[in-house]
């Protein structure tokens, strides 16, 4: 869980020049203008291309901190939207499924937002927890899931009907394949950095991300907006800042050694 009272430097928007803020928010509308679930996620090789920092930065030091905070939505959250559900009502009707590509807290905490150091050399994704998709009430879980390249990632059928897991990937091979009710357990595997769409085509509400990383510095934020990577080297950084439907930003850190560096940042649905 999120912990306040090891928190150090703070590193807010709030703390901003007013024009830096208006221009973080200038970047996440026009990314709204260009996000939805239509568009292909950005590649991370163009995170690769990014600055890793200015030239006045200082050189990084030794050692680690943390970086944590909260991503929150501008304005009022959605109404939750609630999936009709048009197939195997026996196991998918059996309870409410709704949209998952908003998700917003009570106190307007974002969830799904997935914080990554862009530039970052690859090396030490092993270091990322090992995790597990499951299709379970008709309902991909988890809706994000972070996995370390050339891992292989359990799917699990827990429903005894029949999913299908379809990867819509640019970089590495898609995937494509039945799950019949049958073959409670899968694997797939994938090599290459990416953030990819998962669909069940059995289903066609059920839709999920994948984030495949060659580093372990990524996390996804929980229903309060809150997220935490811990052994982050001590510099500078470019943190990216993506959502499925708000589109990405980006900003940049200061990790000090020893210390908590905390971020929040503002996502907007645009006017
Ligand atoms: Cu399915």
């Amino acid at each position: 869980m999120f912990m306040r009272d090891d928190c150090a430097p703070m590193q807010t928007l709030t703390r901003l020049p007013i024009l830096r803020r208006l221009g973080l928010l200038a970047v996440s509308a026009v990314m709204v203008a260009c996000g939805g679930t239509d568009s292909p996620p950005p590649q991370e090789e163009r995170l690769r291309d990014s600055p890793a920092a200015p030239p006045s930065a200082p050189a990084a030091s030794s050692g680690t901190g943390i970086l944590s905070g909260r991503m929150t939505l501008v304005g009022a959250p959605p109404a939750v939207q609630e999936i009709e559900v048009t197939k195997d009502q026996q196991v998918c009707g059996a309870h409410a499924i709704v949209k998952e590509d908003l998700l917003v807290g009570p106190r307007g905490g974002l969830e799904n937002v997935v914080v990554s150091l862009a530039g970052v050399p690859a090396g030490g994704a092993a270091n990322l927890p090992d995790v597990e998709l499951h299709q379970k009430g008709c309902v991909f879980q988890p809706h994000v899931a972070v996995v370390a390249v050339g891992r292989p990632l359990p799917v699990f059928n827990d429903d005894g009907i029949l999913h299908n897991i379809h990867t819509f990937s640019t970089i590495n091979p898609r995937i494509n394949k039945a799950q019949p009710k049958f073959k409670k357990r899968l694997e797939i595997q994938l090599d290459e950095p990416e953030t990819i769409r998962v669909t069940c085509d059995a289903h066609p509400w059920m839709q999920s991300w994948i984030i495949v990383s060659d580093h372990p510095y990524v996390a996804v934020s929980d229903e309060e907006g809150y997220f935490r990577i811990d052994g982050v080297p001590a510099g500078i950084h470019r943190v990216r800042l993506w959502h499925e439907t708000l589109g990405e930003q980006s900003q940049e850190v200061n990790v000090q050694a020893g210390q908590t560096t905390e971020i929040a940042v503002e996502f907007s649905q645009g006017s």
